[in-house]
């Protein structure tokens, strides 16, 4: 068994709503993380599951003539089956009401009342029914209204209930999180709840007698156990505490992933009950920001809400792909687009931006670009590599420092790093077969030729096995191309470390392009911007230029979006021979180096081009002049005979897109 082991949990979700891509964020995240941690050789455990009690669930099965049991037993369904669509690789499923958790809910509670730090008491405050949580009347909005749920107004509640002596363990709170930075992430919700502590612990009350779907309070069966802190038991129930052989394996956990409204739970009342009870408290909360729609948070009662599968289908039929590899593409999406841990907007224009710049473009055309060429030129078996030389060993060395440093950026849940490094890894490669350019070298040099596909498919290999976490479908596909024997879910990170992996003469296996390009709308009447998967209409239009006010030459903003356009910096520059005004131009777009040819002799002179930030069409079609490939454009004005780049404000750096 490997010595290092890594737990991650998921919320467990509520049932009174139906999943939405805002569910699926934390949960897509923690897969990631716990499938790379797999692949990294980690002993994983991956959570998720649902909270089924409370007064919201047996409102909601009132409302719609169940009972509460028959209403989690299909909402909870629900969840699964989504799950399941988003390919998530949970090790297990808690809930709520399962028996296996009521148990250790309550012996949790028994525990606490019986060394004295549960007591019974009266407790009054703001009470917002969607949260199940009191608020400090300095933490209302207006009106009184939730501070989460934004509008909704607060009641004001007063009920016998036990109550937990949060208050006597504050001092150890600050004192252990003074100590433990680096349990609450990012540091701006460690300070968040760490002046929430300073300004005083109330005691917390634990049980509620208005209703009675919840855990019964053991020794009082008039009160159910608050349904937060039954919740929060779920962590360690699914390990079968006190004595299951997973929580001596697991436990504490690695890291639990939560959205930021609910880090107060996790990173204060929960490591206090856990240190309470004489149990170690978990080594993380990573609070996520919130996906948004329209600026708004994803939310049924406000009507946003986006189906992810529904969302999925529609993006599969958009590029005639099949919905697992759609999948993919919004799994990568949601974590390379956002920072993890900010806020974001959903758009689902920049998810097809996406799928064609990285996922079409630079992973899926390498592929297109190298396959075909071993079939035609080696009889479809991989070349053996000749002496290495030239660009040779930056690929080799960008695969390895790539490799190398993942591990740690998974480990601070730097989703969107991780991946710009992979895309580091796959820009030089790109870069790397344009200048080895195998095409022509075959015809003078075939050793040379053999060298360049075999180090390109190499790093393609390399990188298919660092991707596999987010598109485990793909990369499947990818890893079938290659041609390999074993399959891809037997490597492990150190096959990503090692430069050499793929086996002179394997049989590459031809296949259709995994990624192709989303051209346009397939079924007419909407762009493929266009999020057909959200409930809500009229949030939508709100945004969106109807299709009937589109007149002339204008373009949508979906259309414009397509074009990538993005600051550079021109790193040579030497005239075309034999040519009046070419340049041929090496710039560089953050990492990313290419070559552009550009008629701009006379105005510019080579030499005064080096240096200069300039605007770049990116996305253009490869030309071919000269015999040299250009990829891109120069961007310039013309008027009356005269050209003058165009360039950018506030040194903005290199690869920064315009938009
Ligand atoms: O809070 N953006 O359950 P819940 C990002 N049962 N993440 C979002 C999101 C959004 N717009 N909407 C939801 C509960 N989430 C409790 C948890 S745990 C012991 C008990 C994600 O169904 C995010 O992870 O309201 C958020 O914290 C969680 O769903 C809330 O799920």
């Amino acid at each position: 068994m490997p010595d290092r082991t890594y737990y991650i949990t998921t919320p467990i979700y509520y049932v009174n709503d139906v999943p939405h891509i805002g569910h699926a964020y934390t949960t897509i995240a923690a897969d990631v993380a716990a499938r790379f941690k797999r692949l990294a050789g980690y002993d994983t455990f991956f959570l998720t599951g649902t909270d089924e009690h409370g007064i919201n669930v047996e409102r909601v099965a009132q409302r719609n003539g169940v009972t509460p049991q028959a209403w989690t037993d299909r909402v909870a369904a629900e969840f699964r089956t989504l799950w399941e669509v988003l390919n998530i690789s949970h090790d297990d499923f808690i809930r709520t009401t399962e028996p296996r958790h009521e148990r250790v809910a309550a012996g949790l509670f028994q525990k606490l009342y019986d060394q004295g730090d549960i007591y019974l008491g009266k407790y009054e405050g703001w009470y917002c029914l969607s949260c199940e949580s009191f608020y400090l009347e300095s933490e209302l909005g207006p009106e009184r209204t939730c501070p989460v749920h934004v509008g909704r107004k607060t009641e004001w509640t007063a009920e016998e209930s036990y109550l937990f002596r949060l208050s006597k363990y504050q001092d150890w709170w600050l004192r252990y999180v003074a100590e433990h930075a680096g349990s609450i992430e990012p540091e701006a919700r460690r300070n968040e709840v760490t002046s929430f502590v300073r300004s005083g612990l109330k005691d917390l009350s634990v049980s509620r007698s208005t209703f009675t779907w919840g855990v019964p309070v053991p020794f009082d069966r008039r009160h159910v156990i608050y349904v937060w802190i039954d919740a929060l038991t779920n962590y360690i129930s699914a390990l079968g505490y006190p004595d299951g052989a997973r929580f001596t394996r697991f436990w504490p956990a690695s890291v639990h992933l939560v959205g930021k409204e609910i880090v107060r739970f996790h990173a204060v009342y929960w490591p206090i009950m856990l240190h309470a009870a004489g149990i170690a408290v978990p080594e993380q909360t990573f609070a996520h920001g919130w996906l948004t729609f329209g600026g708004q948070r994803f939310s049924k009662s406000l009507g946003i809400v986006i189906d992810p599968a529904a969302l999925a289908r529609e993006v599969a039929a958009e590029a005639g792909v099949d919905v697992p590899i759609a999948v993919d593409a919004l799994r990568y999406f949601l974590l390379r687009e956002i920072p993890f841990g900010a806020d974001g907007d959903f758009n689902k224009a920049a998810l097809v931006h996406r799928f064609n710049a990285d996922l079409a473009n630079d992973y899926g055309n390498l592929l297109n670009r190298t396959i075909p060429q071993v079939e035609r030129h080696f009889g479809g078996a991989v070349p053996a590599p000749g002496p290495s030389r030239g660009n040779d060993g930056l690929l080799r060395e960008t695969a390895a420092s790539v490799a190398e440093g993942l591990d740690a950026l998974i480990t601070r849940l730097d989703f969107s790093r991780a991946l710009g490094e992979i895309w580091r890894l796959l820009s030089v490669a790109n870069k790397y077969l344009d200048e080895e350019a195998p095409w022509r070298s075959i015809k003078t040099d075939r050793e040379r030729a053999g060298t360049a596909l075999y180090n390109t498919l190499e790093a393609v290999r390399i990188a298919t096995v660092l991707l596999s976490p987010w598109l485990p479908t793909a990369t499947t596909r990818v890893w079938e191309q290659l041609g390999i024997g074993s399959p891809l879910s037997s490597q492990r990170l150190d096959d990503a470390r090692r430069w050499g992996g793929l086996a002179p003469e394997t049989r590459v296996r031809p296949g259709t392009p995994i990624f192709p390009r989303i051209e346009k709308a397939k079924d007419g009447a909407r762009g493929p911007g266009d999020v057909k998967a959200a409930a809500d209409v009229a949030q939508r239009s709100k945004t969106e230029e109807p299709e009937a006010t589109r007149v002339g030459n204008s373009i949508s903003i979906d259309e414009f979006r397509k074009l990538d356009i993005r600051v550079a910096e021109v790193l040579e520059a030497a005239r075309v021979p034999n040519t009046d005004k070419l340049i041929e131009a090496k710039i560089d777009l953050g990492g990313e180096v290419r070559t552009i040819i550009t008629g701009l002799v006379p105005q510019y002179q080579p030499e005064e081009l080096v240096g200069k930030r300039i605007i770049v069409l990116a996305n253009l079609e490869p030309r071919r002049v000269r015999g040299v490939d250009s990829h891109g454009m120069l961007l310039a004005a013309e008027w009356e005979g005269q050209v003058a780049l165009l360039t950018v404000e506030k040194n903005a750096p290199k690869g920064a897109r315009i938009t």
